[in-house]
């Protein structure tokens, strides 16, 4: 979209169950911090928001850790998170909380006008219920073993040891954590969004319309998500937190955190633009709104696919771009809150910020550092020595040093003002870098709108680098050993210094203006040097050569960057691995079955067989049998009903669709009372899974197995 007439920026709410890491930092909010302050140094109208994501079941479970109140967890972490942006200069224009009741009443009249319009639609099915604290059970409320790594740390959602996703089907010997009862099955009924109606929106808008300008893990992911089949997805849920469904018949039911979470961005804009006196609506309605969501990529199918087909229902604006980061992992290993293997702001803050010798320097310095490495087109990795080498071989040593050397030598050299370009004595050194200078503004700005923050970053730094070479060719401290009397080639001497430190100085005030949105402490400590106000680090200034006037005097230097001592990243190094929590060591699952070795056949028996494959278009649940699902086969010319064993490894909604081989001449037989008329062929994995056979590409339904 070129020249939209406003801006709304978004950063991924975070659950306000517990503080957040540098990761978080690093994907979807130094990256939207970044893109902002460049918005807004270019005078555009912007609006940057995020808040607290205070629903779903992650609140009341960490007050069941903490043994307290979901309303006092998340008064806790809302104002831990709110502060910690606050520390590290993320420049929300608000940071709002899904508690508050307009966020409610917002979420709810979303969810009325779709309903209302038909575009939801209700199902039964059947849940896990605790019947002795009479409530059905969340993923998140049942434990149990895991069938992969045998731990009991199992939830029905994940695995807390080995990582693995489950269904809460899949626990071995599940038990309510609410009251140590074993579970039963109830029937419910919620709410739904047929994702499948939308299908072909979703492929002429990402797949069409964005093709080009969205990142390739992005499109790339929601094209698996499309391709794989987009099933319905409840929107409701049966638990006491969260946003009331507006409906009588839905008593006791919330709305889904993942429904209400993302509409969080609109009653954060209403909110923001309540405290300023102005219209919220163009942001969410007007086609001239460029909206961008900053996420990481576990978030993409929410806001790439779900929520993008509530706005369009809802007749709002779609987001531009989502320019999702990859994961950023700590020291080799993946992050992790349960194995406390984690670098949290909050950490960080208080070893270097707020030390002694910290302040806005650390702050920028985390701020390089994680621009430096982020995870834009893969997984990358915080070091802390690579943090160490990053402040101090590149900001300190690049940036800083020419930075210093330039106000050192301007007050040895040139009384500590700015000195005057003498134009006709510019050699080939002075206008090569007088060229950089103006090319360097275009770089970093196509890549910023490109959303290549860690490529415009270096563009800068590479800048600064070339700054040092001029310097280093133009040698103004040797030159200065011919300006000792009032002679012509004394004053030819000085007129160089001149030329090279008047460039220098501009080429800091331009530095200062680029370094601005990724490192706003820095920019303001350079002003202060120059003596010059705010209005200097407009985006416009970037670029041009006369930001300090001939003749204005300049504040001694201050040193921008300190370095970073080998002890500091020791120290880090070692409270890192104390903290970790081991994992434990898979339990020993039993013992593989050995198979019969069964009697050798003749080609002819294998013959009898009849083999063919087969799509499935209907799966359910067998009642009263755990381990059955029935499936409605479809063979080409004929359907079959086929009852088969795998229910304790396949969810019905994930059967539908997938292709089959099936044995069909075997003699019908009941089960359970439903008629079985064939036979599906699946292998035990390692873990004891069961995994279907099925053609490696999908063949036409009917197609013989030989
Ligand atoms: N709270 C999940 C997360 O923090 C979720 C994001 C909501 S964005 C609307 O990853
Ligand atoms: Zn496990």
């Amino acid at each position: 979209m070129t020249d939209p007439k406003r801006y709304l920026i978004t950063s991924a709410l975070p659950y306000a169950n517990g503080l957040k890491h540098v990761g978080h930092l690093a994907g979807a909010y130094i990256p939207a911090d970044i893109y902002a302050r460049y918005l807004r140094a270019q005078k555009r109208d912007v609006v940057f928001v995020c808040g607290s994501d205070e629903h779903g079941t992650a609140i009341p479970i960490q007050a069941m850790k903490e043994g307290t109140t979901s309303r006092a967890i998340i008064d806790k972490y809302h104002q831990a998170i709110k502060d910690d942006f606050s520390d590290l200069d993320i420049s929300f224009d608000i940071y709002h909380r899904t508690s508050e009741p307009i966020h409610h009443e917002t979420a709810q009249e979303f969810f009325t006008k779709l309903n209302d319009a038909g575009e939801l639609e209700t199902k039964e099915t059947e849940q896990y219920y605790d019947e002795s604290t009479k409530t059905f059970l969340a993923d998140r409320y049942i434990k149990g073993t895991c069938p992969n790594c045998g731990s009991d740390r199992a939830f029905g959602d994940q695995c807390e040891n080995c990582g693995t996703t489950l269904s809460p089907d899949e626990l071995i010997n599940p038990v309510s954590t609410l009251s140590g009862a074993t579970p039963v099955k109830k029937k419910t009924t919620h709410w739904y969004l047929p994702l499948g109606k939308h299908e072909q929106f979703l492929r002429d808008w990402i797949l069409e319309e964005h093709k080009d300008d969205w990142r390739a893990t992005v499109a790339g992911q929601c094209k698996g998500w499309i391709d794989g089949g987009l099933q319905s997805r409840a929107v409701t849920r049966d638990l006491d937190w969260g946003i009331k469904v507006p409906l009588k018949e839905a008593e006791g039911k919330v709305l889904y955190v993942w429904f209400d979470a993302p509409i969080g961005y609109i009653s954060a804009t209403k909110q923001w633009a309540i405290n300023n006196k102005k219209d919220w609506k163009p942001y969410w309605e007007d086609k001239d709104t460029k909206l961008v969501h900053f996420i990481g990529k576990d978030n993409i199918v929410f806001h790439c696919i779900i929520f993008p087909i509530m706005l369009k229902l809802h007749g709002n604006i779609l987001p531009d771009n989502v320019p999702a980061n990859e994961f950023l992992n700590l020291e080799g290993d993946k992050m992790s809150t349960s194995r406390n293997w984690k670098l949290e702001m909050r950490d960080y803050i208080n070893d270097f910020v707020k030390k002694e010798n910290g302040g806005g320097q650390c702050v920028d310095m985390l701020r390089y550092y994680l621009t430096q490495i982020a995870p834009e087109t893969k997984d990358s990795e915080f070091m802390w020595k690579g943090f160490q080498d990053a402040v101090n071989s590149e900001l300190v040593s690049v940036f800083g040093n020419f930075v210093n050397r330039t106000f050192v030598l301007m007050h040895k050299l040139c009384k500590g003002k700015v000195p005057k370009l003498h134009e006709d004595i510019l050699d080939d050194n002075d206008k090569s870098l007088i060229a950089e200078i103006e090319n360097t503004k275009a770089e970093v700005q196509s890549a910023i709108e490109y959303y290549h923050f860690k490529d415009a970053l270096f563009q800068i730094i590479d800048l600064s680098r070339k700054g040092n070479q001029y310097m280093q060719k133009k040698e103004p401290w040797i030159v200065a050993k011919l300006t000792t009397d009032d002679g012509p080639q004394s004053i030819a001497a000085q007129k160089s210094i001149d030329n090279t430190l008047h460039i220098c100085l501009q080429l800091c005030a331009n530095l200062a203006v680029l370094i601005n949105p990724f490192l706003p402490n820095t920019a303001k400590k350079m002003l202060y040097m120059m003596k010059v106000v705010d209005k200097m680090l407009d985006w416009d200034n970037a670029g041009k050569l006369k930001l300090l006037s001939v003749g204005y005097s300049l504040r001694e230097p201050q040193l921008l960057f300190r370095k970073i001592e080998d002890t500091e990243i020791a120290e880090q190094i070692e409270k890192l691995k104390a903290g970790l929590v081991k994992q434990e060591t898979p339990k020993k699952m039993e013992e593989p079955k050995v198979t019969t070795v069964k009697a050798e056949i003749v080609y002819d028996d294998f013959a009898k067989l009849e083999l063919k494959a087969g799509t499935v278009t209907a799966c359910e649940k067998v009642a009263k049998a755990d381990k059955l699902l029935k499936l409605e086969v479809d063979l080409g010319t004929e359907k079959r009903t086929i009852v088969s064993g795998i229910a304790l490894h396949y969810s019905p909604e994930e059967m539908v669709g997938k292709q089959v081989v099936v044995v069909t001449n075997l003699a019908p037989r009941k089960m359970k009372g439903i008629e079985s008329q064939g036979m599906i062929l699946t292998a035990e994995d390692s873990d004891g899974k069961l995994q279907l056979l099925k053609p490696e590409n999908p063949v036409s339904p009917g197609s013989n197995v030989s």
